[in-house]
């Protein structure tokens, strides 16, 4: 296969409601996605960055440029180019994994396409269908939060997460307990908004039953995360701190996490995510597919994802409905808890071109 050009295209998606986490809050969308054109097939990617670096240290702006300078061109010179040689290609430039990922994907889903296989296939699905969680932003009261939770147990979501930050933490869980019982299965996520010093805090959410705590401390303080869990029974899960397989490996190794949220986009990629898979599977580790408010296209490739063995949790893999009026694909739709996995080549899904065409605010076409 040859990469014979490549789309970079901007587009912003209004969000339902503002999303609100320990690092800020968030009322658009606004994502780069990559259209990969070879000789046999053209394929999707999507960048998972943000607009500031508040979730890890990529942007979109930074992607972007990153994409055009350096890791296209690298590509651009291949003459057999298959999506595992992606990563190997790309080795030699360091970090900008969700850039890294979103031209793998890009890549992989032309590969997919020429030779019409299956995303969900290539990586080893064993599943048609995969149920889905929830994640709720930080709210400006106990009541809105009820609310909200409410609904989303009523659309059929079979997992809740809450986002906490210090001041919003153990009367949310409370809250939630009591109003909804404590079969609910329930998490929280803290964007690393703590420090060891909030140990004995942290520890007072050990009597709600959470299914875990995602990334109370810093990226990279992984070793505190083996210290915190002296204190704290609930399980640690890690997310922002895992990077790689090998970052993966240390982390189970230092007693730092007992639960893996698997990312592609801060991986470098749905290949490097299986492998962190693998590693997990390896040490009994359960892992479950994360989310960053992706369109249609990486919610797909997610969907994909969280339908191999290892995922034995429910992920952030929510309903197109959850984040947006209108997606840029035909929507996912919760059935029963779930959403089914796509069963067309690649990533199995296709922009509507109109919808695109809307949300589009720039391209910029890359040739050589
Ligand atoms: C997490 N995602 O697991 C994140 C991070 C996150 C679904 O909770 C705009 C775009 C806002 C991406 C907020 C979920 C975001 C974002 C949070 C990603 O940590
Ligand atoms: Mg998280």
């Amino acid at each position: 296969m040859k990469l014979t050009g490549l789309e970079l295209r901007r587009i912003a998606m209004p969000l339902v409601a503002p999303f609100r986490t320990s690092f800020g809050t968030q009322t658009t969308r606004d994502i780069l996605l990559l259209r990969a054109v070879t000789g046999d097939a053209e394929g999707w990617g999507e960048c998972v960055t943000l607009p500031d670096p508040v979730y890890s240290s990529e942007y979109v702006d930074a992607a972007a440029d990153v994409l055009r300078r350096f890791l296209v061109p690298a590509l651009a010179a291949h003459e057999r180019l298959e999506a595992h040689l992606v990563g190997p290609a790309l080795a030699h430039f360091k970090g900008h994994r969700m850039a890294k990922a979103a031209l793998e994907m890009a890549v992989l889903d032309a590969e997919l396409r020429a030779s019409g296989r299956t995303l969900a296939r290539e990586l080893g699905a064993v599943r048609d269908r995969v149920p889905c969680g929830v994640s709720v932003g930080i709210m400006g009261s106990t009541g809105e939060l009820l609310d909200a939770v409410g609904g989303y147990l009523d659309e059929g979501y079979v997992r809740i997460k809450l986002k906490i930050e210090p001041g919003w933490d153990v009367e949310p869980v409370r809250a939630v307990r009591e109003r909804f019982g404590d079969d609910v299965l329930l998490q929280v996520d803290a964007n690393t908004a703590y420090t060891l010093a909030d140990a004995r805090h942290l520890a007072r959410l050990d009597p709600f039953g959470l299914l875990l705590i995602e990334q109370p401390l810093p990226e990279e303080d992984v070793l505190a995360h083996a210290e915190l869990a002296k204190t704290v029974r609930t399980p640690i899960c890690l997310d922002e701190s895992i990077t790689s397989a090998k970052s993966a490996a240390d982390a189970i190794k230092l007693g730092a996490c007992h639960v893996v949220n698997i990312k592609p986009g801060r991986v470098g990629g749905y290949l490097e995510a299986r492998r962190i898979a693998d590693v997990c599977a390896a040490h009994d580790v359960p892992v479950w597919c994360g989310g960053m408010l992706e369109s249609g296209l990486g919610r797909a490739a997610n969907v994909a994802l969280a339908a191999l063995p290892g995922f034995t949790l429910p992920g952030d893999t929510s309903a197109s409905g959850r984040y947006y009026r209108t997606d840029i694909t035909p929507p996912f739709v919760l059935e029963d808890g779930h959403l089914p996995v796509p069963t067309a080549p690649g990533i199995g899904v296709d922009p509507i071109p109109e919808v695109l065409d809307e949300v589009t605010t720039s391209t910029e076409w890359l040739s050589w």
